[in-house]
C-alpha cells in the first residue's frame, strides 16, 4: 500500500492515509492527498472522506523534513485544493490530530472524531507556529481569545471540548471510526449539506478593542520571557482579525519562516527528537523481555520517598512504604497526604482520586512485608554503608526476580549491588525533587545490571509519566556530576568579584529556571558541606570554590530552610533580599585567599558558568556514562531547568561552535592553570575536524 490509497464506497470516495508511525505529513503524503482530491473531483462520488490507518490521524508536518528545502505543492496549495473541492471533504479523526494534521482537518468542510480523539496545535512547543492556516482558521472558528490560549499553550483538547468549541462538527458514537464517519458523511449527503469553508467566516475587527494585541504581546513578554514563537503567534492572530484571509495566510507564512530559521526552534526540535532517542538503549533489542511491575515498595518515607510513592499510587500501583519506626512512618504518610491535599486544593485532583491513591499506599516497619513486591526503591540517607545494609536486608527477604533499585544521587551503585547476591537485579532510579512533579528519571545501569531490568525500568519510567535517560555509574552520574562543576564555577565567580544577585539574574536571563546561587539556598548549603566533610583536601580542590559555602554553614545560614543563606528570606512570603553581611563575608574570603575582586560582565559570567557544563558533558560522553549528547540535553532540560529553547548544554555548544568552545576552554586553562578547564579530548578532536556533537552522535548511532 502506498501512503495514500483511494477507495470508493457507494457515494463516498475514501482517501486512506497510511504513513506510520504517526501519519506525519511528509512531502510524499502531501502530494498523495493533493492528487487524490484532484482526481476525485471528476468521479461519481458525492463526498470525500479523509481518514487514517494506524494509531492516529495526521500528527503534524514531518518535523524531520524541516531542515530540507521546501517542496511544491506547498501546504497551503494542498489545503487550498481541499477547501475549494466541489464536493464536501470530511475529516475522520482518531488518535491525535496535531499541528499540520489539525490544519488539514480545518481545511476540510466537516470534521468528525471518535470520543477518544484529541486535537491541538502544539507547534509552539517546537518554537514554531501553525504554518498551514491554523492561526487564520482557528480564530475564525473559536474566537480570538480562545485561539490565543489554544495556540500559545499548544496543549491538545479532547473531542468533546473541540465539539463545544466548534473546532469539530460531530463526535461519533462508539469507537468504530470508519462506520461512524461513513454514516456521518452519508447523512451530510442526504441533507445536501453546504460546502462550509472556514476561510469564509469573517471576524468583525470593530469587536476587538483598540490596543488589545499590544496588551497581549506585553503580557506574553513576561509570561513567555525570551520566546519568539508566542509573540509571532499573537502577530498572526492579529492578522487574522484585521486582514482578508489570503493576506492573513501570507503574514502567517512570513512569521512561520522567521520562527523556523530561529535557533530557538532548532533547539526545540532537537529536544523533540532527543527525548525520543533517549528511550532507545544501544545494544539492547527492542523486544528485550520486561519484568511485570504490579507492586512497589519504597524504603524511606522522607520527602523523596513519599514523592516517589505518589508516582506509583497515582497510576494505580499499590505501594508499601517502609520506615524505621512507627513515628517516622506516620510522618512519611503525612507528607504524601499533604501533597495530595495540596493538589486537591489547587483543583488538580478530586477528593475521590486522592482517597483512591491514599488507599493504595500502606506502611510498614517490617522488611518481611516486602517479600512479594516486584520492585523496591531505596530512598534512605545518602550514606554508602547504610544503603549497603538496606540492600543486604532486601536480598534476604525479596522474592527472586524482584528489581532492587536505589534512588542514590551519587553513591557507587556497583558497591551497593555488591551487598547482595543478585547484582543483576540492582539498578539506580534517580528521581529529582519533588519526585512527584519533576519529569526527569536518571536510570543508572551498574556493571552487572541485567538487560531485562534496564528495559523494565525504561518502560516503567514512561508508564509513570517520567522522561528516562540511561546513565552509567560515576560520581554524580550525568546530571549532578555536571552540576557540581557549574556550582563550583559559580562560587569562583562570586569570590573573584561577582555577587549572588548578578550571578542568579544573569543565569535566569540566559533562561535557567533558577540561578545557581539561589539553587544552593533552596537545596540547602549544608548538603555540599556534609559531602566535603569526608573528602581529603585534594578531593575538595581549590578552597576558593567552597570557602564561602563552608563559612555560611558554620554561621548557621543553611539556605531557605533557616531563613538565610546567600540571601535573606522573608519568613512569610519567602521573598529573598540581598544581605550586606554575605557580601562582607565574600570580600573577606577574597582577601584571605589573595584574590583581587574585579567586575564581571554578564556575558563573561554566562560563559564561565556554561563552559564547565559543556566540558564535563563531553568527558561524560568520552567515558560512555551517557549514551549520546542528546541524552545529556534531556537531563538538563527536564531535570535542571536548562531553557528548552537553547536545547540543553550540548546543543548550545554546537550553536556556539566547538572551535570557539575549545578556544575559550584553552584560554581559561592557560590563564588559571585549573585542571577542570583542560578541554575534553572529544571537544579538541571535534573542534579540530570542524565537527559538532550532533555530527558525532550521528556517526556513533
Ligand atoms: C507542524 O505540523 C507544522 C505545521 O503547522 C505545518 C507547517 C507548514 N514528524 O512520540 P512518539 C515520530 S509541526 C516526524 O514516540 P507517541 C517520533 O520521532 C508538527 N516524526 O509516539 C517517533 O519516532 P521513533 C506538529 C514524528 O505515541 C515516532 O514518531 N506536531 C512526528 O508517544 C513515535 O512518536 C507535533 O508536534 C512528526 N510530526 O506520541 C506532534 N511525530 O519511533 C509531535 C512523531 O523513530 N508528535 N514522530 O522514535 C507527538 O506529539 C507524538 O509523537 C504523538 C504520538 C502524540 C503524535
Amino acid at each position: 500500500m502506498s501512503v495514500v490509497d483511494y477507495q470508493v464506497h457507494e457515494q463516498i470516495g475514501i482517501i486512506w492515509i497510511n504513513n506510520p508511525p504517526v501519519n506525519a505529513l511528509s512531502s510524499e503524503l502531501r502530494n498523495g492527498i493533493h492528487q487524490a482530491v484532484l482526481n476525485a473531483q471528476s468521479d461519481a462520488t458525492k463526498a470525500l472522506l479523509l481518514i487514517c490507518k494506524g494509531r492516529t490521524f495526521i500528527a503534524g508536518a514531518d518535523i524531520s523534513e524541516f531542515d530540507k528545502p521546501a517542496t511544491k505543492p506547498s501546504f497551503n496549495d494542498i489545503l487550498g485544493t481541499i477547501e475549494s473541492s466541489s464536493k464536501p471533504v470530511i475529516a475522520a479523526i482518531h488518535g491525535t490530530a496535531l499541528g499540520g494534521g489539525l490544519e488539514t482537518a480545518l481545511a476540510c468542510h466537516y470534521r468528525c472524531a471518535v470520543g477518544s480523539a484529541m486535537v491541538g496545535l502544539p507547534e509552539v512547543k517546537l518554537g514554531l507556529l501553525p504554518g498551514a492556516g491554523g492561526t487564520q482558521r482557528v480564530p475564525r472558528l473559536i474566537g480570538i481569545e480562545a485561539a490565543i490560549k489554544m495556540i500559545t499553550g499548544g496543549n491538545p483538547i479532547p473531542a468533546a471540548a473541540a465539539l463545544s468549541a466548534k473546532l469539530i462538527d460531530h463526535v461519533i458514537d462508539g469507537d468504530d471510526l470508519l462506520q461512524g464517519a461513513l454514516a456521518y458523511t452519508e447523512q451530510l449527503i442526504a441533507d445536501n449539506a453546504p460546502l462550509k469553508r472556514v476561510r469564509d467566516i469573517t471576524i468583525d475587527p470593530s469587536s476587538i478593542p483598540a490596543g488589545t494585541f499590544d496588551t497581549i504581546r506585553a503580557q506574553f513578554a513576561v509570561q513567555a520571557r525570551g520566546l519568539i514563537a508566542p509573540q509571532q503567534i499573537i502577530n498572526c492572530i492579529e492578522a487574522a482579525a484585521t486582514l482578508p484571509f489570503d493576506e492573513g495566510l501570507a503574514a502567517e507564512q512570513r512569521f512561520f519562516h522567521e520562527c523556523m530559521v530561529s535557533s530557538q526552534s532548532a533547539a526545540m526540535r532537537h529536544m523533540f527528537f532527543a527525548q525520543r532517542e533517549a528511550n532507545k538503549i544501544k545494544g539492547l533489542p527492542k523486544d528485550t523481555p520486561q519484568r511485570p511491575i504490579k507492586s512497589v515498595a519504597i524504603i524511606g518515607g522522607g520527602t523523596m520517598g513519599g514523592g516517589i510513592a505518589m508516582n506509583f499510587a497515582s497510576i494505580g500501583i499499590p505501594v508499601t512504604l517502609l520506615e524505621i519506626n512507627p513515628e517516622a512512618l506516620q510522618r512519611g504518610l503525612g507528607i504524601v497526604e499533604k501533597n495530595y491535599s495540596n493538589s486537591v486544593k489547587k483543583g488538580k485532583l478530586s477528593d475521590a482520586k486522592k482517597q483512591a491513591c491514599m488507599d493504595l499506599i500502606s506502611g510498614t516497619t517490617d522488611y518481611q512485608d516486602l517479600a512479594h513486591v516486584d520492585l523496591v526503591i531505596e530512598a534512605v540517607f545518602e550514606n554508602l554503608a547504610i544503603k549497603q545494609q538496606v540492600f543486604s536486608q532486601l536480598d534476604k527477604v525479596c522474592k527472586p526476580g524482584a528489581i532492587l533499585a536505589t534512588n542514590t544521587s551519587y553513591q557507587n551503585i556497583d558497591q551497593i549491588a555488591a551487598a547482595t547476591q543478585r547484582p543483576q537485579d540492582v539498578i539506580g532510579l534517580h528521581f529529582f525533587s519533588p519526585a512527584n512533579i519533576m519529569k526527569l528519571l536518571e536510570i543508572v545501569r551498574a556493571d552487572k545490571t541485567a538487560d531485562d531490568v534496564i528495559a523494565t525500568a525504561m518502560q516503567l519510567a514512561k508508564t509513570i509519566g517520567k522522561v528516562p535517560v540511561l546513565a552509567r555509574v560515576c560520581d554524580g552520574f550525568i546530571g549532578n556530576r555536571m552540576f557540581s562543576e557549574y556550582s563550583r564555577e559559580a562560587q569562583l565567580c562570586l569570590i573573584e568579584g561577582s555577587t549572588p544577585e548578578q550571578i542568579d539574574t544573569v543565569m535566569q536571563d540566559f533562561g535557567m529556571a533558577m540561578g545557581p546561587i539561589a539553587v544552593g539556598d533552596l537545596a540547602g548549603i549544608d548538603i555540599g558541606y556534609k559531602v566535603r566533610e569526608v573528602l581529603s583536601d585534594e578531593q575538595k580542590g581549590n578552597p576558593a570554590s567552597y570557602c564561602i559555602a563552608d563559612a555560611l554553614v558554620e554561621m548557621g545560614r543553611l539556605g531557605q530552610k533557616t531563613g538565610a543563606g546567600y540571601y535573606k528570606y522573608d519568613a512569610q512570603t519567602r521573598a529573598r533580599t540581598n544581605d550586606p553581611e554575605v557580601m562582607a563575608l565574600v570580600e573577606s574570603m577574597a582577601v584571605a585567599h589573595n584574590i583581587t575582586r574585579r567586575e564581571f560582565s554578564d556575558a563573561e559570567l554566562v560563559l564561565r558558568l556554561i563552559l564547565p557544563l559543556i566540558n564535563e558533558g563531553a568527558k561524560i560522553l568520552e567515558e560512555g556514562i551517557a549514551q549520546r549528547p542528546g541524552d545529556i540535553d534531556v537531563v538538563y532540560v527536564f531535570g535542571y531547568g536548562f531553557p528548552v529553547y537553547r536545547g540543553g548544554p550540548m546543543q548550545y555548544a554546537d550553536e556556539l561552535g566547538l572551535a570557539s568552545v575549545y578556544e575559550q576552554l584553552t584560554r581559561l586553562h592557560q590563564e588559571t592553570g585549573e585542571a577542570s578547564w583542560q578541554p575534553a579530548t572529544l571537544i579538541k578532536t571535534l573542534a579540530e575536524t570542524g565537527s559538532s556533537f550532533a555530527q558525532w552522535a550521528n556517526e556513533q548511532a
